[in-house]
């Protein structure tokens, strides 16, 4: 049994991976450059700078440091227009559920996330103090695949890593979560990968699993 979950936030708790990707492909129309649901899970965990040069490896074109600053903002505006639109209906009854039941059945429950909005989607979806820790993108210097996020949400959690069960939807949160010594569930994008421990087709199965 673990003692500790670290969620994921984008794809996992709530499915703001819908606005990024509206976000990023209205950015990619305007630009003139194909972005598509595929090349978008190449995105999905990876930091908001690192998204941008994913998208910018399909321009042809260079772009300088300013220009990229410029284009990541644009981005973000465009994206945090939609986050502003949320409300607690939002978070699924099923989600909302099961954190409450993991929660009852004694687990520390923390968000590992590379977003740098992560505070204000929790804000948004009724979930703000909820977490026993919040980990996100602006307390960490290295990005998923590295293990930061996930090493430092078990710290917070006062837990060793191996006791901790990280959920994940991207294939590098995946990643980070093997390399940070915790057990991993993968859902969506993540399911198919060979590294996690569990294969969720639903967010409710978390409770066989750690119940
Ligand atoms: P932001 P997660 C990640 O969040 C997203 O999956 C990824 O698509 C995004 O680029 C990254 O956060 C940075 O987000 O622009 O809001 O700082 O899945 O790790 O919760
Ligand atoms: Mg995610």
């Amino acid at each position: 049994k673990y003692q500790g979950i670290i969620f994921d936030l984008d794809g996992v708790i709530c499915h703001t991976d819908r606005y990024h990707y509206l976000a990023w492909k209205a950015l990619a129309d305007r630009l003139g450059i194909c972005f598509n649901e595929k090349i978008n899970n190449r995105l999905r965990g990876v930091s908001r700078m690192e998204s941008l040069e994913i998208i910018l490896s399909n321009s042809g074109q260079i772009y300088t440091d300013t220009e990229k600053d410029k284009l990541a903002n644009e981005k973000n505006e465009n994206y945090r227009r939609s986050l502003a639109q949320m409300t607690p209906e939002n978070l699924s009854p099923e989600v909302k559920g099961t954190l409450d039941f993991l929660r009852k059945s004694g687990c520390r429950l923390a968000i590992g996330s590379s977003s740098k909005n992560a505070g204000f989607i929790l804000e948004r979806i009724g979930l703000n103090g909820y977490f026993d820790a919040v980990v996100d993108g602006n307390q960490i210097s290295h990005a998923k695949p590295d293990p930061e996020v996930f090493r430092c949400a078990a710290r917070r959690l006062g837990l060793a890593p191996e006791n901790c069960l990280v959920v994940e939807d991207a294939l590098v949160g995946i990643e980070a979560a093997v390399r940070a010594g915790c057990d991993a569930a993968g859902m969506g994008d993540a399911r198919k990968s060979s590294l996690a421990k569990y294969h969720l087709a639903a967010f409710s199965e978390l409770k066989e699993v750690c119940g």
